[in-house]
């Protein structure tokens, strides 16, 4: 099944209604159920939700005055990917978001994030250093939605359709200079707002992530602010996000403040709290095994079925020669 573009995907009737509700007890025994996350290990983020409003209950995306405007976006028919999407309702209640949780639950921790107002800094070895506003920026760059194969390092898959425009756009506005080999990625921190980062003292806060600069530049490097034709929910990391489809998922640090061109190599959140885990280019490869699981298969959200891993995701022809200059061998550190 190819990329569904009538996007019907809000209109089905909606499916397994996960329960949002929370009390203190159901909480408590979640917590001792989820035995640790997969990644990393340490203690759940332990504190009561609050309660949800009407519209977070359902889905948690954020109220923004443009997003009728914004969304849904063209679509853009260069990327497409030859799989049925991921049903939104698996999307947006499971998630990586240690800032929130460990359990995939983040969907249930995110009340308190508000993410607008929003300010991100595109700063370092550039020309013209900026504090954009969300607002400035969403108005900035023309939206287009691109459904892409996404890949966690956990071995779970699913396919989505991103809204958002190419991270080249971006650094180009910014005038790099010839030095900056490296860009640096760093996500917010509001341990008043995130309950992980406010209780869970294993991570070195706030999340960071980093790439080499012609990693940055290749066309399918994508800043999503949406997400299934609205703006990204709170959990999926509104407003807005890093996506590298090649790459395992956690390159792609989500709520971001700060781009920083440098010319030292960035240190990364998953390579400093486990090193011999998680590498810095994280190439997705079926054939180089995580030191705990193997890579050769995936599980595709919702229905469980394996299939093959595939080199860079399936991405090689769109990597523009990277994987003969910079990778040789899709490096995983
Ligand atoms: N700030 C931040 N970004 C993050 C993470 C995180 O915990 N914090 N998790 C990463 C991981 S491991 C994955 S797989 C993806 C998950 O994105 P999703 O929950 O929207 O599917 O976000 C990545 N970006
Ligand atoms: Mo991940």
């Amino acid at each position: 099944m190819i990329n569904n573009p009538s996007r019907k995907y809000w209109n089905e009737a909606s499916a397994s209604p996960e329960t949002h509700y929370l009390n203190r007890r159901h909480f408590i025994r979640q917590l001792a159920a989820s035995s640790g996350a997969v990644m990393g290990a340490g203690l759940g983020a332990g504190s009561v939700a609050a309660a949800l409003s009407d519209r977070e209950k359902m889905y948690n995306i954020p109220e923004h005055a443009l997003s009728d405007k914004l969304y849904p976006a063209k679509i853009n028919p260069a990327y497409k990917v030859k799989r049925a999407l991921t049903p939104k309702d698996e999307v947006f209640t499971y998630n990586n978001f240690y800032e929130f949780s460990l359990d995939k639950k983040a969907h249930r921790y995110v009340e308190p994030f508000q993410p607008f107002p929003w300010q991100i800094e595109v700063t370092g070895l550039c020309g013209k250093p900026k504090k954009w506003d969300i607002d400035e920026m969403l108005k900035a760059f023309p939206l287009e939605e691109r459904t892409y194969r996404f890949r966690c390092v956990e071995a779970w898959a699913m396919t989505v359709p991103w809204t958002g425009f190419p991270l080249k756009s971006l650094i180009e506005k910014c005038e790099p200079d010839a030095k900056a080999k490296y860009v640096r990625f760093v996500s917010f921190h509001r341990p008043e707002q995130a309950v992980g980062q406010r209780e869970n003292k294993d991570y070195s806060w706030p999340y960071y992530e980093g790439v080499n600069i012609e990693e940055a530049m290749n066309p399918l490097a994508f800043v999503a602010t949406g997400l299934y034709g609205k703006q990204l929910p709170k959990q999926s990391g509104a407003p807005l996000r890093i996506v590298f489809p090649w790459k395992y998922g956690y390159k792609g640090p989500k709520s971001i403040v700060k781009i920083e061109l440098t010319d030292q190599k960035p240190h990364t959140f998953w390579n400093d709290a486990m090193s011999k885990e998680y590498g810095y280019f994280s190439n997705v490869n079926p054939s180089k095994p995580h030191p705990r699981w193997s890579q050769s298969t995936e599980r595709l959200l919702v229905t469980g079925q394996r299939v093959a891993t595939r080199l860079y995701n399936g991405y090689e022809q769109e990597l523009e020669g990277l994987h003969k200059t910079l990778y040789k061998n899709g490096e995983v550190f």
